[in-house]
């Protein structure tokens, strides 16, 4: 095959070893990108993006909004699972077909091979927000994976281990890139460091988290 100078071999998703239980696909959500994308609009226009309360009394950086049967919540209250949105009352919008499809086939490919998400929770990053190192605990069985998608600007993931004391790895992830994570991994503490400014063709500053999970 001849290339010139101006084309851009499209490298083929591969997987990455995180540790026992978690992989990184690099790309495997490419060519499904801009699909997610407009489904991230569609959900945010039912249910617009804001940024929660921990049970501490804080304000997020990072804005949320949620589809599928279970949306994953925190107020003044604690962190829960809801059915309908807290502000409006409302029932999360459905997951698109394109988030199942994807989340699904991110499983498979990584050795998960019956996942069926019932709730997806939509993280929105700008430059300076982060997410401090914490475990995913809120869900009802831990033999269920955990697929995490990112679109948008890279962000550097932190990836711990089972004590919050454990020095975490540093793990960079761009558009496209998604973590499943599971068995001996389910538990270990992980969290997003500062956004940077920058700029994605698709997504403009933002950087797009989708978290895939079985609530119940
Ligand atoms: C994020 N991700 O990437 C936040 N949790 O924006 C998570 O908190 C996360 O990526 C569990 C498993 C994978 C994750
Ligand atoms: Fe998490």
């Amino acid at each position: 095959m001849t290339m010139d100078l101006f084309e851009q071999a499209s490298p083929e998703p591969r997987a990455e070893p995180l540790c026992e239980g978690a992989v990184v696909l690099r790309r495997f959500a490419d060519t499904s990108g801009a699909e997610l994308l407009a489904g991230i609009e569609r959900v945010a226009k039912q249910v617009p993006f804001r940024q929660m309360q921990t049970p501490g009394g804080h304000t997020m950086s990072v804005a949320m909004t949620c589809c599928g049967d279970w949306g994953w919540v925190t107020d003044r209250q604690g962190y829960r699972y809801q059915h309908q949105d807290p502000v409006s009352g409302v029932p999360w919008p459905a997951m698109p077909d394109v988030f199942n499809a994807l989340a699904t086939g991110a499983a498979e490919t990584a050795g998960y091979a019956s996942f069926q998400p019932d709730s997806c929770l939509i993280n929105r990053y700008s430059p300076g927000a982060k997410m401090g190192l914490h475990q995913d605990r809120d869900e009802e069985d831990f033999d269920q994976p955990i697929v995490s998608v990112s679109l948008g600007v890279p962000a550097t993931f932190q990836f711990g281990g089972l004590l919050r004391g454990n020095r975490p790895q540093r793990v960079p992830l761009a558009h496209g890139d998604v973590v499943v994570w599971g068995g001996p991994a389910r538990l270990r503490y992980h969290g997003v460091l500062t956004l940077k400014t920058s700029d994605h063709p698709l997504t403009g500053s933002y950087r797009y988290n989708l978290t895939f999970r079985r609530a119940r």
